[in-house]
């Protein structure tokens, strides 16, 4: 099965598809956004404004602009708020979301930020966890699909590992 860990910035990734940490305006912010933003132009706002928004839990497509990436995945991770707030099904719900766009759009490569693990507080276990569950399940059914996890801190990559060792 095609997961594999790497360290640094999604940015600079020559894949079909980096997903995006997005917020439901999806015209930017800080963390992951705020550098995909920068370094995919001013067109990527352009395009994002169009979309109307996105709500939480689900994603959309665009271009990747001046990204080497052909497309951006810009999912809408929630907001942890202790756990009672459907935080895990919403989390599920978007890395599924993700997915299926991947599939809609024929990517054969697709790179994952730790979606809702920055300032959206999602405890980092448990967000690995999902990511690991949902991308195995959908790998069962395309077996094609390469799938990058991409960790911007060490804390990050050590939980994949260790979830992807035991499993
Ligand atoms: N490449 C890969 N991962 C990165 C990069 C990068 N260039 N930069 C940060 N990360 P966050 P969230 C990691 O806060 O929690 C934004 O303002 C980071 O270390 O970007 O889903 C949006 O507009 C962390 O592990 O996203 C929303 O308002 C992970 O990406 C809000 O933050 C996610 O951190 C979304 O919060």
């Amino acid at each position: 099965m095609s997961i594999e860990i790497i360290n640094g910035d999604i940015t600079a990734l020559e894949v079909d598809a980096i997903v995006n940490a997005a917020n439901r305006s999806l015209c930017g912010g800080g963390g992951v956004d705020g550098a995909i933003h920068r370094a995919a132009g001013p067109e990527l706002l352009a395009e994002c404004r169009t979309l109307g928004g996105c709500d939480t839990g689900a994603a959309k497509i665009t271009q990747g602009y001046q990204l080497a990436a052909k497309y951006i995945i810009h999912a809408v991770g929630p907001v942890w708020y202790g756990g009672n707030k459907n935080e895990e099904e919403l989390l599920r719900a978007c890395y599924r979301a993700c997915l299926e766009l991947a599939k809609d759009y024929q990517v054969e490569t697709i790179a994952f930020p730790a979606i809702s693990c920055g300032s959206y507080r999602f405890p980092i276990e448990k967000a690995c966890e999902i990511a690991i569950e949902v991308i195995k399940d959908h790998l069962l059914e395309e077996r094609n699909l390469k799938v990058l996890l991409v960790c911007f801190e060490d804390k990050i990559s050590r939980t994949y590992s260790r979830i992807l060792d035991k499993k």
